[in-house]
């Protein structure tokens, strides 16, 4: 009970035992300016000089130290995952899990566990666009009472690759060239293509890269995964298989392609800043956590191979069981001290969660702290305060560079019999690695049963809906399209054909290559599989507001009654409004009260918003029809699919931008007294049936 409620305090205050600095933002008061030294600085403008045009000297103490500091700012972005943004937040189970597993985290539904999560890009470097096409990084810190567990997922629930000791080839080549170092941030070029056309193993990967989940609408809208079959143990040694799965409560949704492509120049923070705005505004993101539970047994019968991160269970096969809720509602305090310096590790568990033998896991367990080590510089990095675990822990383990702690004592061995001889091991409460029985050669080979590369991309493939399908036969286009090799291209197809032929025949005909495509013979016959409906985002999506921006395209004098009515639907349905006017300065309402503009046309076009309202004041509706960026944001919204609401002084800039204001559904005709149409239909995120008039290339 006592343990119960020192959890719940640490919870609510953020302090495991020692080392709970890290939930508490930092004071200024008056502290003054001062060196590294504590020595308060007198000028912080001018170098110390001899006469005011003098020579500068040497002995400025204070400029040296500052400036040494600053030459050495920088430390290794991370060789894969670099760009990435975290909060903190904590989880909680809805009730007790004891019967799957030990871990103390999933005992009750009372205990809030800390977590500290972040989101990254793969391929691109730290200073890349966010919405560029990747796989999403989706990583959870959980500082629990019994160590920090670390559930270091992805948004897809595959992987390229079956063996770790592929992963250097992968990565190779898909970051820049070495010789040119370019391009950045893109799977669409010749060496990606290269590479996983020649490893038919990527092949269902590939379906989800080139989905619309590889280019999502926000972090608080994605999907999260494990990938791989892990194993949860109760205290009575029983072992299940798990497979984990976060689900956003918002639900999961995209952009669409040529939206992310011009937001990539619009607002390459574009996923940062809205998770740092959701979170300042109180609206805190949130994540169930379920897991498909099953035995080795159930796993036997499976036609596919529960160790091979190339595969789903589809959720037909094994339902998810829901364990608790995540909620991230603190943002960073600093960047470099939280997000960046952060360290995940798949190795990082604790009682109750073990591994499996997936040969891409057990390469993940080594590869972590390998390149955490030259990342941050000292095996003493678990001493950063987001690293350090918020419950005790004691070791012998001394020294290094950057040593923090002082250790007392003149024991740093174990056993001992000096001192009072602690710490030491503990057969019942510690770490005991699951007892699986292991025999066999040792070989390097891959197994039989992971030869299947296509009945898994197939069965994405027919889950899809049609405007989902159309996406992913333009993503493969595209990239393709990017490849120079033709014969990149025509091996590619070929395995297309083998996914599902009109796939190929679709992408053959866009890149203008029909009946060129390779004939690629599988190593086992591709299956017949079933359609698994929550593989489409499209068909279980909400339809909802509810976390999504609405842009107000108007100008001075705008009609304050369709002002407020806008803005209480927007609130009432969760969703943000922006008003963007031509300039940034305040302009006025018809009622003659000033508002406060949240952007610029030349600075917001309608790609940054989920759906839009173009409300001009009559005095002002010619000057922002002659405007080309007001007739972009329509042209570009009505491209994008988007839901538009427009007044009758808005209709010349509809004219202009060649877009009928009676086009289809999603154009709509508003006043204060009529929105709610426009509301139904914005819940819908796109009005997908456009789609095929506007992208028939
Ligand atoms: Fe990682 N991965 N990875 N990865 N990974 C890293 O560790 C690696 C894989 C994932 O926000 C690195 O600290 C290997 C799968 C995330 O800081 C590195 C293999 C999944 C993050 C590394 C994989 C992931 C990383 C680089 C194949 C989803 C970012 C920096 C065997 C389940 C964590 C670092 C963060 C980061 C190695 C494959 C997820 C190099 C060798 C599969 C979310 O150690």
């Amino acid at each position: 009970m006592a343990k119960k409620k020192a959890q719940k305090a640490a919870a609510e205050t953020g302090h495991w035992g020692e080392g709970g600095e890290l939930h508490q933002r930092s004071k200024k008061g008056d502290q003054p300016l001062t060196t590294n030294q504590g020595l308060v600085v007198a000028d912080d403008q001018n170098t110390l000089s001899v006469g005011p045009r003098g020579p500068q000297l040497l002995e400025d103490f204070i400029m040296r130290e500052k400036i040494t500091h600053f030459d050495h700012e920088r430390i290794p972005e991370r060789v894969v995952h670099a760009r990435g943004y975290a909060a903190h937040g904590y989880f909680q189970a809805y009730k007790s899990h004891a019967k799957l597993t030990k871990a103390a985290f999933l005992q009750d539904a009372e205990t809030k566990t800390p977590v500290f999560c972040r989101f990254s890009t793969v391929a691109g470097s730290a200073g890349s666009p966010d919405t560029a096409r990747d796989v999403r990084g989706f990583a959870v810190k959980f500082y629990t009472s019994e160590g920090n567990y670390d559930l270091v997922g992805n948004n897809m629930p595959v992987f390229f690759i079956q063996d770790a000791i592929k992963f250097p080839d992968l990565i190779h080549s898909v970051k820049p060239a070495p010789d040119r170092d370019f391009p950045q941030a893109q799977s669409a070029h010749d060496t990606f293509w290269d590479f996983v056309s020649l490893n038919p193993e990527s092949m269902h990967m590939l379906m989800w890269v080139m989905s619309d989940r590889a280019i999502p609408r926000s972090f608080r809208m994605m999907e999260g995964f494990g990938v791989h079959t892990f194993r949860m143990i109760n205290k009575k040694g029983e072992s299940q298989f798990v497979k984990f799965h976060w689900r956003p409560t918002l639900g999961t949704f995209s952009v669409i392609w040529d939206e992310a492509m011009k937001i990539s120049g619009a607002d390459p923070d574009f996923h940062r800043r809205d998770f740092w705005n959701a979170i300042e505004s109180g609206n805190y993101p949130e994540w169930e956590l379920s897991v498909q539970v099953f035995s080795e047994d159930q796993a036997n019968e499976f036609d596919f191979d529960v160790l091979d991160p190339t595969k789903l269970i589809p959720e037909e096969l094994v339902p998810l069981t829901p364990l608790g809720k995540m909620v991230l509602d603190r943002n960073v305090d600093n960047f470099f001290a939280e997000t960046e310096q952060v360290a995940f590790c798949p190795s990082h568990v604790v009682p109750g969660i073990d591994f499996s033998n997936d040969p891409l896991l057990q390469g993940r367990l080594f590869s972590y702290l390998d390149t955490q080590l030259s990342r941050l510089g000292s095996p003493n990095f678990h001493q950063i305060p987001v690293n350090k675990p918020k419950c005790p822990f004691a070791n012998f383990q001394r020294d290094g560079h950057m040593q923090m702690e002082v250790p007392t004592g003149r024991v740093a061995n174990e056993p001992n019999s000096l001192d009072d001889g602690s710490p030491r091991e503990n057969a019942m409460a510690g770490f005991n690695s699951y007892h699986a029985a292991e025999a066999g050669e040792k070989r390097r080979l891959r197994p039989e049963s992971f030869a299947d590369h296509y009945s898994q991309a197939r069965l994405f493939w027919i889950s899809m809906s049609d405007p989902e399908q159309r996406h992913i036969v333009g993503g493969f286009a595209f990239e393709l399209g990017k490849c120079n090799e033709a014969k990149i291209r025509t091996r590619m197809l070929g395995h297309l054909a083998n996914v599902d032929q009109s796939l190929s025949d679709r992408v053959a005909e866009k890149l203008g290559m029909s009946g060129q495509a390779d004939t690629i013979q599988p190593r086992v016959p591709v299956r017949d599989v079933q359609p698994s409906k929550p593989l489409s985002q499209d068909s279980v999506a909400p339809e909802s507001l509810q976390g999504k921006k609405i842009g107000l395209l108007t100008t001075d004098g705008i009609d304050a009654k369709l002002l407020d009515a806008i803005a209480t639907a927007a609130k009432k349905e969760g969703a943000t409004l922006a008003v963007i006017a031509p300039t940034r300065g305040a302009i006025h309402t018809s009622d003659g009260k000033e508002l406060a503009t949240d952007d610029f046309l030349a600075g917001a076009p309608s790609v940054l918003f989920d759906c839009v309202i173009v409300a001009p004041s009559a005095g002002h509706a010619e000057m922002l029809a002659g405007e080309a960026a007001a007739v972009n944001w329509v042209r570009d919204a009505f491209a994008h699919l988007k839901v538009i609401g427009f007044t009758d002084s808005a209709t010349g800039i509809f004219e202009k931008a060649s877009v009928a204001t009676d086009a289809d559904e999603g154009v709509i005709s508003i006043d204060s007294s009529t929105l709610s149409e426009f509301l139904k239909q914005a819940k819908r995120h796109r009005i997908w049936d456009r789609e095929p008039q506007l992208r028939t290339l």
